[in-house]
């Protein structure tokens, strides 16, 4: 946490602002360990503040270290905020801007007489794009999870299930395995459904066709995401075609990513073959993105990345997939870490097409 605190420093000082105000809970725990959800962290050139309120004070006394004075404001003293700026001597506060409302924005600028009020863009999403040890550990650790629960699960499709049952089961699992949340509503679709990408489960039984799960784990606040398909009954030729042409694209990517790939040719590379199998326009979203502290961050593999170029410490997800409408769809998503000089693969989940017997 020391060495995020000091890189938030650097960035605060390239930025030229006497102070960083943040007030995003993710930000805020990412600078801290600490999951509150009522706080902000205030880092000036010299001291840095950990500002809560009783509910969380013992806790956060006890696990935030590195520097940081964690504080409950005293209201009665005036404007707490106004107080520690002027005894650090700060003259201009930068302030999250992508995530501060207008309103809190306008009560900020009220609060604050006389200090000039900075925008920080992403100077803390921008650290967070490049994860640290720890984080790569959680992020592999919610992983395991997730498909230690999804191999638990796979025997225990069968007709006659619902999708709900299904997604409650694998959430339950996960949970189960030690996980402290999912990483968002699971995806359990079937049959027509499986088109959707981002389908909601249903309270029907299974229909044949593609099933698609696509699920995570969070372990101390970092998520994982997978998706994998299955096939209720007996693959035809063309959902065989499909099923192989969503692996090959997603195989073909996971080849040509690496430390300086370009995130939009990572993206070309998969369309390309779904493109050249016939299903030009059936994979509608782009092929990956970043994952952390949030279930989606930066970085994006997309057309519109323009010369980004993947850099070590990224975590990426890998998810091409082929959607006829009202038909069926197919989706097959890895997480990858970018390496010096290459990138590994932090998915360990098999991808052989699976057909559950009805
Ligand atoms: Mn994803």
């Amino acid at each position: 946490m020391q060495k995020r605190l000091e890189k938030a420093k650097k960035k605060l000082s390239e930025l030229g602002a006497d102070a960083l105000y943040v007030t995003s809970e993710i930000n805020a725990r990412y600078l801290t360990g600490f999951d509150f959800s009522d706080g902000s962290v205030l880092i000036t050139k010299n001291e840095s503040y950990v500002l809560t309120d009783f509910r969380y004070i013992e806790a956060a006394k006890k696990s935030i270290t590195g520097g940081y004075n964690v504080i409950v404001p005293d209201r009665a003293k005036g404007d707490y905020l106004e107080n520690l700026c002027r005894e650090n001597d700060v003259k201009s506060l930068a302030f999250e801007d992508n995530v501060l409302s207008y309103a809190g924005y306008q009560s900020l600028k009220k609060r604050l007489p006389g200090i000039e009020l900075v925008c920080a863009g992403s100077l803390i999403e921008d650290l967070r794009l490049y994860k640290d040890a720890e984080e790569v550990e959680n992020i592999i650790a919610a992983q395991r999870i997730a498909e230690q629960a999804f191999a638990e699960l796979l025997p225990e499709i069968r007709a006659g299930r619902t999708e709900t049952e299904l997604a409650a089961e694998l959430e339950y699992r996960m949970k189960r395995l030690g996980a402290e949340d999912i990483s968002f509503k699971t995806i359990c679709v079937s049959g027509t459904a499986s088109a959707l990408p981002h389908g909601v489960p249903r309270n029907i039984p299974i229909e044949r066709g593609f099933l698609t799960f696509d699920f995570g784990a969070v372990v101390n606040g970092y998520h994982s995401d997978m998706t994998r398909t299955v096939v209720v009954g007996r693959a035809d030729d063309e959902m065989r075609r499909i099923y192989n042409t969503v692996l090959k694209a997603q195989l073909a990517a996971e080849a040509v990513i690496a430390e300086g790939y370009k995130n939009a040719d990572a993206d070309k590379v998969a369309r390309d073959i779904i493109d050249e199998a016939g299903y030009k326009g059936c994979f509608g979203h782009s092929l990956g993105h970043g994952v952390g502290l949030m279930i989606h961050e930066a970085p994006g593999l997309h057309a519109r990345a323009g010369d980004a170029v993947l850099e070590v410490g990224q975590i990426v997800t890998v998810e091409p997939g082929i959607y006829i409408e009202g038909k069926y769809g197919c989706r097959i998503e890895d997480m990858m870490e970018i390496i010096p000089g290459g990138a590994r693969n932090l998915t360990n989940c098999p991808k052989e097409l699976i057909e559950i017997p009805v």
